[in-house]
Parts: structure tokens; sequence; C-alpha cells
């Protein structure tokens, strides 16, 4: 039996507007939620000595990352290697450069050899040994356009004839793959990518949803045990056996797109035709949205601070939304809301203020007023600028002379 940890998009300098500055350390408090997420697989696998690691793609924000997003990394990819842990690493879309020279943000760990680990940047099949047996390894990273198309092939077709194309390539490059697997010992395929029947998260933000999807079909054989994916952050199982094909998820949660969402990794068990596996949750950083009607409040400063004692919790990001009478709004105390906020992890105050069909009450608009037309809506336009006043009641004028 073959023990592997699965983890996926790390996304390290994601979500930080939910973060403030660490004065100890310098950094972003929600990069370090995110680096001790990174901790909880990297720790698993070496406390249970495991025997593969996989990492599914999308290392950062960007392909350019900081160097900081860089060291954090590479001395969690670093520990695996001391601890002689074969690693996988496989491109995805946010570690690509869309530019000619095909580089990538782990290029350097297969420039730098570092032992025991193994970088995938294309459609190709390896066989990765472990102390407990060979795991033949498709690998099927992010793939771009221009590395898959010749410029003439795809030069007069629409966008979606493109697509097509492009993944009868891949399915084309699969079978190719496919056909060299030993049906005696494990064979997995790692991804990166959507697959069509999978289940969006709220990484539109960044920018999923651009690249071509693969059919269920294309994974769907049994010389496959498991099909392990990354790209998309919900964590989701597609398919439970022959083969196992899931996404693994990220590690922590970006924004309140996610605030249901559980994350973590894959632990995973292989043998040849037998494959368990278990979600293991990295306890990632709790989201909280406190949604309030004060509409039909009578006291909304009292309803809304019961409504956050009873919700907040003091380590989450919170979002307090309230939606509230134009007339209350003044009655809120935003000082004191803040203040109750105040030891939350972060918090963000969003506020829909409702505006009433204006009916007017004008004590001065009485019966004597009436007679005289052009005083009442003097009166009767109290609350508007004196140049829009002036022009409006110079038209009132023009009309009343028509008469
Ligand atoms: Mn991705």
């Amino acid at each position: 039996m073959i023990k592997i940890v699965h983890f996926s998009d790390l996304h390290f300098g994601s979500g930080e507007r939910y973060g403030s500055l660490n004065p100890e350390t310098g950094l972003n408090k929600r990069f370090e939620d995110f680096i001790a997420a990174l901790d909880k697989p990297i720790n698993f696998a070496i406390d249970n000595k495991v025997d593969l690691a996989i990492f599914t793609g999308d290392t950062y924000k960007h392909a350019t990352p900081e160097p900081i997003y860089q060291k954090e990394f590479a001395q969690r990819i670093k520990k695996l290697s001391l601890n002689k842990i074969p690693t996988i690493l496989l491109v995805g879309n946010h570690d690509v450069l869309y530019r000619i020279d095909g580089s990538d943000a782990l290029d350097i760990y297969s420039t730098l050899q570092i032992e025991n680990v193994t970088v995938f940047n294309k459609i190709e099949s390896k066989k990765i040994e472990t102390k407990n047996g060979v795991v033949q390894v498709i690998a099927l990273p992010h793939i771009t356009k221009s590395r898959l198309l010749a410029k003439e092939e795809y030069r007069n077709l629409s966008a979606k004839e493109q697509d097509q194309l492009m993944i009868d390539k891949v399915k084309e490059a699969l079978k190719g793959c496919f056909e060299k697997i030993d049906p005696s010992i494990p064979a997995i395929l790692l991804g990166h990518g959507t697959i069509e029947t999978a289940q969006f998260g709220s990484e539109q933000d960044l920018s999923i949803g651009k690249v071509l999807s693969y059919p269920l079909s294309t994974f769907q054989t049994d010389k496959l045990d498991y099909v392990g994916f990354g790209h998309i952050h919900r964590h989701q199982v597609l398919q439970e056996q022959s083969p196992l094909i899931l996404y693994a998820g990220s590690l922590e949660r970006v924004d309140f797109g996610e605030e249901n969402e559980d994350k973590g990794f894959i632990y995973l068990e292989l043998e040849r035709k037998r494959v368990n596996h278990k979600f293991i949750s990295t306890a990632p950083r709790k989201f909280i949205t406190i949604s309030c009607d004060l509409t039909e409040s009578k006291n909304v400063q009292i309803d809304l601070e019961n409504e956050i004692q009873n919700k907040k919790q003091s380590s989450a990001v919170i979002r307090l939304r309230y939606k509230i009478n134009e007339e209350d709004f003044g009655y809120i105390d935003q000082g004191k809301i803040r203040l109750m906020l105040g030891d939350s992890f972060a918090f963000v105050v969003q506020s829909e203020i409702v505006r009433k069909e204006r009916v007017y009450q004008i004590a001065e608009l009485d019966t004597k007023l009436i007679s005289q037309p052009m005083s009442a809506l003097e009166k009767y336009l109290f609350d508007y600028t004196e140049e829009e006043k002036e022009r409006l009641l110079k038209r009132a004028k023009e009309l009343m002379d028509l008469l």
C-alpha cells in the first residue's frame, strides 16, 4: 500500500485584503494563515511517513510571486525533500507566464534538480519510485493554447472550435499514456483544469473559466486508480471508483464566496484496483456573514447590536450586512459597531439603505398657501438646491403663464 498526501491550489498572496500586517513578522496575517494551511499537509506527510506528496498547481496568486511567497513555499518543499518524500509539483494556470518562453513559477524546482522533487509542466507519464513501490503518474498540467496548437492549425477556428481541438489533442496524448500503463502496478492521473461535471466555488475572481473543460469520460478508464485534480477550489468527489476522481480543493478561504466550504487536503491509500481516500480539513479561517434586516425594526441600534453579539466570533473574518431605512440610518452608532467587531480577525461593514418614495407632509402647506401655487411649490421644493429650485420655479412659472 502506498500512502499519499494530495494538496492543491495554495495561491499564496491571495485573500490578503482581509488581513492586516503582523508587526512582529512583517507579514500579512492572512498570508500567515495560508502558510499555516500549507503546513498541515506537509506536517501530516512527514508525521505519517507517507510515500508520496502531490501538489496539483496554483502555487501563488501570480506567476511572478514576491520573494517572500517563494521562500515560504520553498522551505516546505525542502522539508519534504529532506524527509525523502517523493514530491510531485504540477503546473497550474496561475503558475504560468503567458509568454513565448513558456516559463512557469515551478521551473526553479526542476532547474535546481531538488532531490525527490518532480515537476510536471507538460502532458507526460513517469514512473515515480516510492519506498513502498512504484506509482505510474500521468500528468495533465494546465494547458496553454500556444503550446498545444500550431498557429496554422487554429488561425481560422472559432474559440469553441479551438477548445474542441485542444480537448481532442489532450485526449490523444492521454491515450498514448494510457496505452503504456502497466496494469499490474498502481496508476494515477494528476490534472489541473476544469472537468465538465464539476461545481465551481467562488474562483471566478481568480480568472477561472477562461480555460477549456474536459468531459469526465476523458478520465473514466479502469487503467487508472486515482485521478486527482486541482484548479477548482471547492473540494468535491466526481466519481467514487474505477477510478476515484476528485478535486482536492484549495487549502484556505480566499473570500466570502467560500464561507460555507471546508478546506483541506486528501490522504490516500493506494493499491492497484483499491483506493481509500479521506478529506482532512485544514480548519481554515472562519468567514462569517452577519445579515440583518432592520427595515421593520423599532430600535435599530439595539437590534443590530444583538445580531452582532449572537453571531460574531473573535477569530473570524466578519462581514456585517444590514438593510436599513434611510431615516433610521442616523440612529446607527458606527463607532460602537466597529468597536464591537474590533476583536474579530478582520471585518467589513456594508449597509443597504432603503430609500422610501417621498411622502411630503409639509406643515406650512396649508390651504392658504395652496391658493398661491408658486409659493406652495417653493415650499414643496424645500430639499432641492437653490439652483435646482430656481430652475424648476422658472419652468413652473412658464407653464403657469400658459394657462
Ligand atoms: Mn487554477
